[in-house]
């Protein structure tokens, strides 16, 4: 059996911009299509600048049974229509595999729900250890003027299955009420369980 090396990675507190990523994953709004509630907010934003939403600094541990996977990931404050700027969201594609989240500068909520669409909210604040249990689908908003910066580390075999999440939605999503946020209902929202 080949050891990894052990190694110390720097990594900037407020900005998240890690020195030694291995990629940064830069996702505009063209991304992900059809994730916000407004359609005709998302494509005039579309339209006028497709702004970048959030960007990832990846690190350089294999995607293995065993390793300890994680990143920094920087959300722009922003909004399409009255919602906030968002990941993606995901599920593990395998289920059971945990992930935990450090905040490290700005304001933000980790939004999740079950596979049948059970709705959970967690503020995020710097300093909070956001903690995503095992089977519970995962996304990050930015609620705040400044970009959210958080760390993430989870199980190098969890796999990424963003399909399931792009048919369903997540039953909930922040939008900003006389400016502050608000969990409301997301109309577009689809039951895995229907
Ligand atoms: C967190 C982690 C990463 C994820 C990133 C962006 O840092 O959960 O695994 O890639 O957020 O979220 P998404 O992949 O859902 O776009
Ligand atoms: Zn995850």
């Amino acid at each position: 059996m080949k050891l990894l090396e052990p190694f110390g990675a720097e990594f900037d507190l407020k900005s998240g911009v890690m020195q030694s990523a291995k990629h940064l994953i830069q996702r505009h709004l063209s991304d992900m299509r059809g994730m916000y509630a407004d359609v005709a907010a998302e494509n005039a934003l579309l339209e006028a600048n497709n702004p970048m939403i959030y960007e990832v600094y990846t690190s350089e541990v294999p995607e293995e049974a065993g390793q300890v996977l994680y990143c920094t990931t920087v959300i722009h404050p922003g909004r399409v229509g009255d919602e906030y700027f968002m990941t993606k969201g995901h599920f593990h594609s395998l289920r059971d595999r945990g992930e935990i989240y450090l905040g490290l500068s700005g304001e933000g909520y980790l939004l999740l729900q079950t596979e049948e669409g059970e709705p959970r909210a967690v503020a995020m604040h710097p300093g909070t250890a956001a903690y995503v249990p095992p089977y519970w689908a995962h996304r990050t908003v930015n609620v705040g003027k400044e970009p959210f910066v958080f760390f993430a580390a989870w199980p190098g075999d969890s796999g990424h299955d963003y399909g399931t999440i792009e048919k369903m939605g997540f039953p909930q999503i922040l939008v900003s009420r006389g400016d502050k946020p608000a969990l409301v209902k997301n109309p577009r929202f689809v039951s895995g369980a229907d």
